[in-house]
């Protein structure tokens, strides 16, 4: 795996993204290809490539993720009608930039299983 995506440019505001939260440990910003109504990625400043290197010490990240989907859900609304948050791992799971990142998606009710 690569040890820097183009999440880290974006982190870094050498390429543009519609960034609609930042603080110390993370960043999110809204998704280039939109799976639904709201869709917007949250990732780590500190680049872990995939699901399979989180450990305990970098957990706090991967929670901190969540906080921040949480906080932006209740800020945008959709908190209540509920979301979808998805982090995909390598191949199977639909990965495709290796810094990981959660996936955000509301605006719509979303099927399960996700065939
Ligand atoms: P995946 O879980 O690794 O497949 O998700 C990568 C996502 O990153 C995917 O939904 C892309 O549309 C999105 N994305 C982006 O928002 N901005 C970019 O510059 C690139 C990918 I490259």
């Amino acid at each position: 795996m690569s040890d820097t995506t183009i999440f880290d440019k974006i982190i870094n505001k050498e390429i543009p993204a519609d960034i609609i939260y930042e603080d110390d440990l993370a960043l999110a910003f809204k998704d280039i290809n939109p799976q639904a109504p709201t869709h917007f990625l949250v990732i780590p400043k500190t680049p872990i490539a995939t699901m399979n290197d989180v450990n305990e010490e970098n957990a706090h990240l991967v929670g901190h993720l969540y906080v921040v989907a949480a906080k932006i859900a209740a800020e945008l609304g959709f908190a209540d009608d509920g979301y979808r948050a998805v982090m995909n791992c390598n191949e199977h799971g639909g990965q495709t930039v290796y810094h990981i990142h959660l996936h955000v998606l509301a605006g719509k009710p979303f099927g399960w299983p996700p065939y």
